[in-house]
Parts: C-alpha cells; structure tokens; sequence
C-alpha cells in the first residue's frame, strides 16, 4: 500500500521526530498541534524540543516544504495520533487527548485511510475506544478504513536513532491494517517489524515499561538496604552483576519521565486484582525522592535556613525535560525541611518551578552555598573539578544522589562527601 500523505497529531517528543522523519523521506507530512505556541514557534523555525540531532531534521524537512506545520487536522491517507496520556490526580488514565485527537480525524476520514495510534494507552484502547470515535464519521473499522496501535518504543537522547533502529511493533485491528502499517513505516524503519493484533501491541508497550520500572524499584530497594547494613550498594551491584545471569540497573533519586513512572498505572487500573507487584514498584520508586532527602539531611543536618546549589532538575541525565522529575521532587522535599533550593539545570534554566529558585548559571547556583547536592548526571556536571568549585562557593559539603563524582577528588579538594549508599 502507498501512503503520500500523512497528518501527524501531537508536535511533542514523539509526533515532531516522527513527522520530520516520515517528511525527510518523501512523505508530504502536515505535523499538527493544538498548542499555538508550538505551531507559531515551528514556523519560524523556532524547535521547542531538545534532542540529539532534531533541530536540523526539523529545520531540514520544513525546508523541503514536505513538512507543514498546521492547528488543523487536514485531509490525508494515513494519520499518526501522537498525543500525551497522562493520568488524573487518582491515576486513572487521562485519555482525553486522545479522544479529541481521534474526534478532530471524523471529519477528514475516508475510505481507504490508515489510522495509527502511538500514545501510550490502556490495553483496549484502540478497539474500544478510538475506533466506535472513528465510526461517527459512517465508515466501518476494518472495511472502510484500516487502524492500528504503534507504540513509540524511542529513549529520550537518542530518539533519531531508534527510531530508526528499534524493532517496531504494529498491531492492527486486523492483518490488513497491521499490514497497511508496515508499509507506512517501512518508509524509514530499518528494524524489524512486527505485526500483531492492536490490544497486544498496547499490553506489549505497558509491559516494556513496567518491567524496567520494576527493575529500577529492586536497584532503589537495594539502595535503602545497603544503607541500613553499612554497605556500598555501588560496589556491590558491580560484583553481583558479574554474575552471567544478573543485570541490577543502578539506584537514584527515583523513577521520572512521561513514561515509565506513568504508564505501569494504566496496568494498575486495567487489572487492579492482578497487579501487585506492578504497584508496589511504583510505589517503592515514587517514595525514593524522599528516602534520599532523608540522607542529605543527615549530612546536611538541620536544614531550616540553609542555602542548597541543587544541580539537575531534568528527569534524567542530558534530556531537558521535567516532567514528573523525581530530582524536582527532591528539591520539594528540602524545600519543606526548611531549605532555600537554589537549582541550576542547563538544559532548561528559564524553567519555572513553585517554591524552586531556578538560577541560569552553575556560578549563581553555588555562591554562599551552604551544601551541594548532585540530582541528575548530566555530562556537563561530570567533569566538574571540585578544586575550581571550592574557589565558587562556600559550602564544603557534597552529596552525590547519581554517583558520578569520584569522591576522593572531593575530599581531597576539602569538601566532606556523602551519596546514595556510597562508602567509595
Ligand atoms: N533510571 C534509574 N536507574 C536506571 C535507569 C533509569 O533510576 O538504571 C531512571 C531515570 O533516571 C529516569 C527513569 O528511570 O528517571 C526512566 O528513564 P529511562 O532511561 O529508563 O527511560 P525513559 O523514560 O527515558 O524511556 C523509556 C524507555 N523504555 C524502556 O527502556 C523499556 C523507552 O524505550 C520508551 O520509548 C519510553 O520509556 C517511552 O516513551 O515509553
């Protein structure tokens, strides 16, 4: 099957790499987003996204003229819906971006079109929920129109690249639409893809997230342990995962990010009788933030008043992204033990966060400092030398929440330094 055209919902992490990409390789793309900040700012070029490699794609298939950026849904052959699901404060689903996005396709659909949800979703969504929304427009699922599940499978720093390169998932809501799919994407995917049926493409997603999620709650459990019985939990994982058979990923301040610390919720709604170990991960993963504010208080001591140049807000190292950051969570729980934050995160410094002072400089993050405190480990903060940091500041104390800084340095340097289960 040829697609020619292509309408793209949803200009964020994934819709605008997506869009792009498809755009570079031939498709005429319209890359559409609700948000008229973001279309404005993609008109003039202006990329409101940081990530390896996708300011030239962008710039590159605007140029082109392949890549239309539009608040409209147009008419097309194939359309993408890329749209976030976040939840509600009781962590139920939010699908309302979905719906709307699958709403705004009615008008514009006809017969012989492909419909490919991306967003992450509750398994069934797809079948019972997109699809009765596309049949207002009087086409029947499956006879007049093919619709398929696709998730985005991309890590944040290298989305370009595997986005290319991962293995790609298509579940149709039956073999010709998976297969329609395949052909759409086959344009730029150069992994494997595999076609499925639509609900297991969406409980395969969940269960790629939630079982790395799991992973990272017995690292943090592990984290927690080692302190109470005195050990360097760093150490030993190294040892323990010489094992051929063992791979503990590496404890931190928490699990953050639009995705994994959200998505093993939709399994938790979706089948709340089966799903205890997925909540008690989540659980274990979400109290991290505040387990490690407890260690920075112990070296910190009483930390009403103190001043703490907070490095990295970002939910992981070298993404400037936010969102359910657990170094922002961090930086909360010091701030209502009394502290004044005083954060620098390079990679979104104009960012503005409640009861958070956001500096643009590290300089500015440091000065009359009583105590540093390391969230995220982003490359810029790893060759930070601790010699020209003591010239900066007045604190003398240092936790390292990601272990990255070799604390001899510091301690050679005059800084007393402390981390997350660290005695190396
Ligand atoms: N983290 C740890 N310890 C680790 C690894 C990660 O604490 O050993 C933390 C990170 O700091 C971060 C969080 O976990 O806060 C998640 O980071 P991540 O790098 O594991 O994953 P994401 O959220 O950037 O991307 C994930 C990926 N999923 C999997 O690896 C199974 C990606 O492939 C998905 O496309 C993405 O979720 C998504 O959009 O769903």
């Amino acid at each position: 099957m040829n697609f020619e055209s292509l309408c793209v919902i949803g200009m964020g992490y994934i819709g605008l790499p997506t869009a792009s990409i498809f755009a570079s390789n031939g498709i005429r793309v319209t890359g559409m987003d609700n948000n008229a900040e973001i279309t404005d700012g993609l008109k003039a070029g202006r990329v409101h996204i940081f990530e390896p490699g996708l300011r030239g794609l962008v710039l590159d298939a605007l140029a082109s003229g392949r890549l239309n950026i539009s608040s409209d849904v147009t008419p097309a052959d194939a359309y993408i819906i890329a749209v976030p699901t976040p939840f509600y404060d009781d962590r139920r689903a939010d699908l309302r971006a979905v719906i709307a996005a699958s709403e705004s396709i009615v008008p514009n659909l006809e017969k012989g079109n492909l419909v490919i949800l991306e967003s992450t979703s509750p398994p069934r969504t797809t079948a019972d929920i997109v699809a009765p929304i596309l049949e207002k427009s009087g086409l029947k699922t499956g006879q007049d129109f093919m619709l398929a599940y696709s998730p985005e499978r991309v890590l944040p720093g290298r989305i370009l690249r595997e986005l290319v390169d991962n293995p790609r998932v298509i579940g149709g809501i039956d073999r010709t639409s998976a297969e329609a799919g395949r052909d759409l994407y086959r344009k730029f995917v150069k992994g494997e893809i595999i076609l499925t049926d639509a609900t297991t493409a969406e409980m395969v997603k969940l269960m790629e997230n939630t079982s790395r999620d799991i992973s990272i709650a017995i690292a943090n459990e592990f984290s927690r342990m080692a302190e109470k019985f005195d050990v360097d939990i760093w150490e030993a994982i190294g040892i323990a995962n010489l094992h051929p058979r063992v791979e503990i990923l590496r404890p931190g301040v928490g699990v953050g990010g639009h995705c994994i610390s959200v998505d093993p919720w939709f399994l938790v709604e979706a089948a709340p009788e089966e799903a205890n170990l997925i909540k008690t991960a989540r659980q274990v993963n979400d109290g991290q933030p505040a387990f490690v504010a407890d260690l920075v208080s112990k070296v910190g001591g009483d930390l009403s008043g103190k001043r703490i140049a907070f490095l990295g807000l970002a939910f992981k190292p070298n993404v400037d992204d936010l969102r359910e950051s657990p170094a922002v969570e961090l930086a909360h729980h010091l701030t209502d033990a009394g502290a004044e934050v005083m954060a620098y995160e390079p990679f979104r410094s104009d960012a503005k966060i409640p009861k958070i002072n956001l500096v643009p400089s590290l300089e500015e993050a440091l000065i009359d400092a009583d105590l540093i405190v390391l969230a995220v480990g982003h490359d810029q903060f790893k060759d930070l030398d601790p010699q020209a940091i003591k010239e900066k500041t007045t604190a003398r104390i240092v936790f390292d929440a990601v272990r990255i800084w070799d604390k001899a340095d510091w301690e050679v340097a005059g800084f007393r330094f402390s981390g997350l289960a660290r005695r190396y």
